[in-house]
């Protein structure tokens, strides 16, 4: 059984306070987006990952363009992160004609090849298969690029996850399988679909390496995913990283969670990545009070820039519905 290489990893003051505008961006856009749903604004269902942000920026930050990565319904930040424009992803979610996909999907399948971005589809655990295969392209062409695959422990329990590692296994694939461990599938508590405690044990089965991290540790997450990297990239096959960490709202935005308790939540929002960050980066001396303003101004003018050009951008034409269309 191979090992998890630690890798040492050094980041500059300016990477640092890069992946912190990244963290509040990716707040942003999802905080944005909630308030504009209970407006009747969006065109979309919505699913936001406020809390699970530290998981997007540090699994995405420095990949390469050519770097593949399959994001679920969670993971818009992803989108922001591989270099879609949040003008045009904000329009994405209005279903506007200058969105990804210019009306024509829910808004959460749209795949941009040129920046390594692969279009998911609904069903839970499908998109596993799908990005095994691209990693497999990948090392028949023998690049050195590497597939990032998202799911949540939910889509653990189901067929098409198992199969795609073990054929991953068993072919060595570039591939890392990153799981959001959110502790609830839609209303079901992990506990009450997994019978072990770390979906990073189901790597073992399949013959390569499963950790299991704090998801809400920016730097954590980084870390770990650049020794995956760094195995991929040279021939070592892949790495399962589960990420710990909770999502702050319902499953999607018509969903009050009563579920779960005022309890439960408080205790994770204690957790929260960006003030944990913050305080390190504080401590760090990176970070002063003057830059944590620029870093936020600078935030809060993207997203309304953002709302503004998808509030303005024109409705696809109907008679263009079809066009692009096949089947
Ligand atoms: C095969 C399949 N079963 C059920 C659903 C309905 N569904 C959509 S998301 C979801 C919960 C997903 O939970 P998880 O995989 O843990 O990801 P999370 O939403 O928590 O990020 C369910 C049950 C589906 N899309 N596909």
């Amino acid at each position: 059984m191979p090992t998890i290489k630690r890798t040492k990893f050094k980041l500059t003051s300016e990477q640092l306070l890069e992946m912190y505008y990244w963290l509040k961006l990716v707040r942003a856009f999802d905080e944005r987006l909630s308030v504009l749903v209970r407006q009747g604004r969006v065109r979309s269902g919505v699913y936001t990952g406020i809390g699970q942000e530290a998981i997007i920026v540090g699994t995405c930050y420095g990949l390469r363009r050519e770097d593949y990565i399959c994001p679920l319904h969670r993971d818009l930040g992803s989108f922001l992160m591989k270099g879609v424009d949040p003008g045009v992803m904000m329009a994405q979610m209005f279903a506007k004609d200058t969105g990804l996909s210019r009306g024509r999907d829910s808004a959460l399948h749209s795949g941009v090849p040129e920046l390594g971005i692969f279009g998911n589809t609904s069903m839970l655990g499908a998109n596993l298969p799908v990005a095994a295969g691209l990693a497999l392209t990948f090392k028949m062409e023998r690049t050195d690029n590497v597939v990032i695959a998202y799911f949540g422990e939910g889509a653990s329990n189901v067929g098409d996850f198992h199969e795609a590692l073990n054929f991953a296994g068993v072919q060595h694939l570039p591939i890392i399988f990153i799981c959001e461990n959110n502790q609830y599938a839609y209303s079901v508590p992990v506990e009450k679909s997994m019978a072990i405690d770390d979906v990073a044990d189901r790597a073992a089965g399949y013959g390569f390496d499963g950790v299991a991290i704090n998801g809400n540790d920016v730097l954590a997450v980084y870390q770990s995913t650049q020794g995956a990297l760094a195995r991929a990239r040279s021939g070592g096959g892949p790495t399962l990283i589960e990420c710990k960490t909770y999502r702050w709202h319902g499953h999607s935005e018509h969903d009050k969670a009563f579920y779960r308790t005022a309890e439960e939540l408080a205790m994770w929002k204690s957790r929260d990545p960006i003030p944990t960050f913050t305080t390190y980066l504080k401590g760090m001396s990176v970070l002063n009070a003057e830059t944590e303003r620029d870093i936020e101004t600078r935030v809060a003018r993207t997203i309304d820039e953002a709302v503004e050009f998808a509030v303005s951008s024109p409705d696809p034409k109907p008679v263009e519905a079809v066009t692009d269309l096949y089947i």
